[in-house]
């Protein structure tokens, strides 16, 4: 058809549903539709990543018979490709004259002026909602596959990727569902740490170890059968490498994303310990031959694997970091963990310079738990991906409880304790029966 006009529909399209159609529908009874396809990075600046990544959806949108083509649009804003486009037409859901949106609209109005074109908004077709239709999608989105694939998404897709220490499944059942609303936008936590030292201490024991492996992935499968967020596994050194691969293939069937091996040797002690006398690291070549081996044995090339560099804490300094990261690097790391227990992330702000700097780069993690200061956003200017809040949901209960058990001694009798713990009523609301 000569001089078709253009309509231009911005989506996100992960879970699709009738209310979408509807919109392409009367799209196409003004011209020749353009989908702007959210990307998964414009996505998550304001709400978790998409279920399905930006090809899958692309795919879907495509073979949609209202659609003529579809176009990444990079931004939650349409500015950029509005003026690409030029379209006649703009068509939304008038749902988006509140909420989140709202200003993104006002832009829209405002650049489609520039060229006399108008925006059409539908009214937004009720009692359909992708949020219900997700909260279904939960049993399909916390199997292992998808939950194994997650974090890798998530670290492509978000400025930084944010985790809790979990050491059983209520603490995970909080990471998973707590959330604060902030500038109209949700923050949440993005996943769970399974921390050595918090798993040890949990169970009274030292973190040194002498919890195995098998004792934590059994717990673990606890918290897993009840959340949905990705999980990243704390595994000291790794112990044998002729034991990797079935601690990759416990971790994989279980749903982990990742796991996080430390370049240490002999007896393990904790990091954060002042006094090192007696800690080891690994030859880097020796430590690269355990990261290889676990890249060959996942079955989920999507299973990460970190390699956690010690340099900083046994005193061996800037340089000896650098050389490891490397090696390790090139023997498949997927991200490298540059630890430290200084109370400031100078040193490690200047291991992410130099890093930066190498062909070899792969994203950063920290573990800012002596650098507690450190904001987020002065992280991702460094070029870290992942930052792991390693123990504070344990040393925030610890003492609570001390107080609780000390405060009934005290009075001989609970009553004085009530005004500082919950209600037995909301503890049996708080697990979900159905
Ligand atoms: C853990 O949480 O067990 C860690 C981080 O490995 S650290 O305690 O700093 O060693
Ligand atoms: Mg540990």
């Amino acid at each position: 058809m000569k001089n078709k006009k253009n309509v231009y529909v911005g989506l996100s399209a992960d879970i699709l549903h009738e209310g979408h159609i509807n919109i392409l529908k009367i799209a196409k009874q003004y011209g020749n539709v353009i989908v702007g396809l959210l990307t998964d990075e414009a996505i998550a600046s304001y709400k978790n990543i998409p279920y399905l990544d930006f090809k899958k959806r692309k795919v879907v949108v495509e073979n949609i018979k209202y659609v003529s083509r579809v176009i990444p649009q990079k931004t939650l804003d349409y500015v950029e490709n509005l003026n690409l486009i030029k379209p006649d037409y703009v068509v939304h859901g008038d749902d988006w004259k509140t909420g989140v949106q709202k200003q993104t609209r006002i832009r829209v109005i405002k650049t489609l002026k520039k060229w006399s074109g108008k925006l059409i908004e539908p009214k937004y077709t009720k009692n359909i909602s992708s949020s219900s239709i997700k909260k279904e999608m939960e049993n399909i989105i916390s199997s292992p596959e998808n939950r194994v694939s997650r974090l890798k998404r998530m670290m492509r897709s978000k400025n930084i990727v944010r985790i809790l220490e979990s050491h059983n499944s209520l603490t995970g059942l909080i990471i998973d569902k707590i959330n604060i609303i902030e500038n109209k936008k949700t923050i949440e936590f993005d996943g769970m740490w399974s921390s050595s030292l918090t798993d040890s201490a949990t169970k009274g024991l030292p973190d040194n170890s002498s919890l195995s492996f098998s004792a934590r992935v059994a717990s673990l499968n606890d918290i897993m059968n009840v959340t949905s967020k990705p999980l990243v596994f704390d595994a000291d050194n790794g112990g044998q490498i002729e034991h990797l691969p079935f601690l990759v293939r416990s971790l994989e069937r279980s749903g982990a994303s990742a796991i996080i091996m430390e370049d240490k040797v002999g007896l393990k002690k904790n990091s954060l310990f002042k006094d090192q006398k007696g800690t080891k690291q690994d030859k880097p070549q020796v430590f690269a031959k355990k990261i290889k081996k676990i890249c060959k044995s996942r079955k989920n090339n999507d299973f990460m694997v970190i390699a956690r560099i010690e340099s900083f804490i046994v005193g061996k300094g800037l340089n000896d970091a650098l050389k490891r990261a490397e090696i390790y690097s090139k023997a498949g790391a997927d991200a490298i963990l540059i630890h430290s227990k200084e109370n400031t992330p100078t040193e490690v702000f200047s291991f992410a310079k130099a890093f930066k700097e190498s062909k070899n780069f792969v994203p950063l993690v920290s573990v800012p738990s002596t650098y507690s200061k450190v904001y987020e956003k002065d992280l991702i200017k460094y070029g870290f991906k992942l930052v792991i809040y390693a123990n504070q949901l344990l040393r925030a209960a610890y003492p609570a409880m001390q107080n609780t058990a000390k405060t009934i001694l005290k009075n001989k009798r609970a009553f004085e304790a009530d005004k500082n713990i919950i209600p037995i009523k909301e503890i049996i609301n708080l697990i979900k029966n159905d």
